[in-house]
């Protein structure tokens, strides 16, 4: 069984070592340029086009990864029926609700401004905000928003959810579709955005959107930087419409010395570490669909190509 790799953050020898010894039979090797030599599956992250294209002898691409628009912007070229399957939560739901509850409680319980008054040697309490008038709006509402969600109930916050198609999930008010957006954005103070990257959700954070959050809102991307228009965040920030903002994710990453975004004060960023893949839960879950397919049986995590995700 050959197996193809490329993620170039990853510490390939580890990859190799335990994916080796979870699947017998395995032979994994790192993708160069050029290699054509046979391979059964590719486990990849953002790989290079020429990787993947025309390649007709792989059964499944493996995505290390939740998202998969870096690979679908040349699904074109990608071989004909050959599933793309991402990983299923694999230990990434769980950092991805830390993530959110960090930030969440955070701006609620206003560590933020007391972080600022402690650096200007202010000693000053400042007024709680009212948990019944901080509800938590998310956006996306697969596995990891899902995850996300049941770490939040357990403080108890009022918690709204929107997804493309209607879904029901017990303690969410679920808002769908285009339909449903602004009343769901009118109904939430903290935005939390993990919907994945499609042509539907490039720039979906705009001004228009945004200014539907109520006043002294505040935004929390992990999902994917093309979905927020940033200058729009940072005009609705100079209003006071939007107090302030965390950010994973970003238009261009590494992000640019110089921007604006970098200074500001009410913007906390990350350099893309919402949920990083942690390689033995992944390999171990990737070994599983592998020896599923194998026998002929179906997998979770299927790409749907026309959904984009
Ligand atoms: C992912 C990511 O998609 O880490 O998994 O961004």
């Amino acid at each position: 069984m050959h197996i193809l790799f490329h993620s170039p953050d990853e510490d390939e020898k580890a990859w190799k070592e335990e994916l080796e010894s979870v699947f017998p039979g395995a032979q994994m090797r790192v993708w160069q340029p050029g290699d054509n030599g046979p391979a059964d599956y590719a486990l990849v992250w953002v790989p290079p086009k020429e990787m993947l294209a025309h390649r007709t002898d792989i059964k499944a691409i493996f995505n290390l990864g939740a998202g998969v628009d870096a690979i679908l912007r040349y699904r074109d070229a990608l071989p004909p029926g050959v599933p793309l399957i991402r990983i299923s939560d694999a230990g990434m739901g769980i950092q991805m609700a830390e993530y959110a509850t960090h930030a969440v409680l955070r701006y609620f319980r206003r560590f933020d401004e007391y972080e600022t008054q402690a650096r200007a040697g202010i000693w000053n309490e400042l007024k709680p905000h009212v948990r019944e008038e901080f509800p938590i709006g998310i956006l996306g509402l697969g596995v990891l928003g899902q995850r996300i969600i049941k770490a939040l109930q357990h403080f108890e916050f009022p918690i709204n959810g929107w997804s493309r198609t209607p879904k029901e999930i017990p303690g969410v008010r679920c808002y769908s579709g285009k339909d449903g957006l602004d009343e769901f954005l009118s109904k939430s103070r903290v935005l939390i955005c993990v919907l994945p990257l499609t042509p539907e959700t490039t720039g979906i954070l705009n001004e228009r959107t945004l200014s539907k959050l109520p006043q002294g809102s505040y935004v929390i991307n992990i999902a994917r930087g093309p979905e927020l228009i940033e200058e729009d965040l940072l005009h609705l920030l100079d209003k006071r419409h939007i107090m302030a903002a965390t950010l994973d994710v970003f238009q261009q990453e590494p992000h640019p010395k110089g921007s604006r975004l970098w200074g500001h004060p009410r913007i906390t960023k990350t350099p893309h570490i919402a949920a990083l893949t942690m390689r033995s839960q992944t390999i171990r879950q990737i070994a599983e669909k592998m020896q599923a397919m194998e026998r002929g049986e179906p997998v979770e995590g299927l790409v749907d190509f026309d959904k984009g995700y």
